[in-house]
């Protein structure tokens, strides 16, 4: 009897403590409110600082003004890591608190696949949309993506964990998210575009560890 308490209370303070751990396949989050004070937390399963890294996401809005996908905030830098869309047209990458942007085409109303990588080494950004790879720039050469990460889909956080405008909220719907701690080989940022096996990740849309704060709701794709 004493035991099965004991097992009992380790579930629940166990459960209490974990977030969600879902294989989200075929599966989106939308966004349902226009502003939205929204968002999804997501823990990636960070050991060292990055040198490297790639994040890809699909996303699928009608919005018009500006807004956060992607942000991944640590305790000195809040743009440590961001993919933002200030218009239709361009998007904005980030690493470090610096920027580069990448003109889209602007007339193409339909999911947009983006993948952003960056090598520390070189300072190379990589920008690939629906599978295809934009030319390359670079940034923050020799720059390191610290570990205290607070990583949150569809706001744009200006402190750590917070300061949220949500007139640069994401409102629509999200799937297919994954960030690596190395650059996607050119094959593998296709099979990301075309939804196919992909290595393991720091994020992983099949086995995602997620928090919904407000309004997000997970659904089946439509298509
Ligand atoms: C980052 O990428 C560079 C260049 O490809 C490589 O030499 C280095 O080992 C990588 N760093 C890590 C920690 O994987
Ligand atoms: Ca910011």
């Amino acid at each position: 009897m004493e035991v099965a308490w004991i097992y009992l209370l380790m579930i629940v303070a166990g459960v209490s403590q974990t977030f969600a751990r879902e294989d989200l396949s075929r599966k989106v989050f939308v966004f349902r409110h226009e502003p939205s004070e929204a968002y999804v937390i997501l823990r990636p399963l960070l050991k060292e600082p990055l040198q490297n890294f790639t994040v890809c996401l699909r996303s699928y809005t009608d919005l018009t003004r500006p807004y956060g996908l992607f942000s991944y905030a640590t305790h000195s830098e809040d743009n440590e890591v961001l993919i933002f869309k200030p218009k239709p047209g361009e998007y904005r990458v980030y690493v470090g608190g610096e920027h580069l942007s990448f003109k889209v085409p602007d007339n193409s109303f339909d999911w947009e696949h983006v993948c952003f990588g960056w090598e520390s080494a070189s300072g190379i950004a990589e920008f690939w949309m629906n599978g295809k790879p934009w030319p390359r720039k670079g940034l923050k050469k020799g720059h390191v993506v610290g570990t205290d990460a607070f990583v949150v889909l569809g706001q744009e956080q200006d402190s750590y964990g917070a300061s949220y405008d949500s007139y640069n909220s994401f409102s629509g719907e999200m799937t297919n998210v994954y960030m690596w701690d190395f650059l996607l080989s050119p094959h593998k940022m296709r099979s990301a575009y075309q939804d196919l096996q992909l290595p393991h990740g720091l994020l992983d849309w099949k086995n995602l560890q997620y928090e919904i704060k407000g309004d997000v709701v997970v659904k089946p794709r439509l298509r």
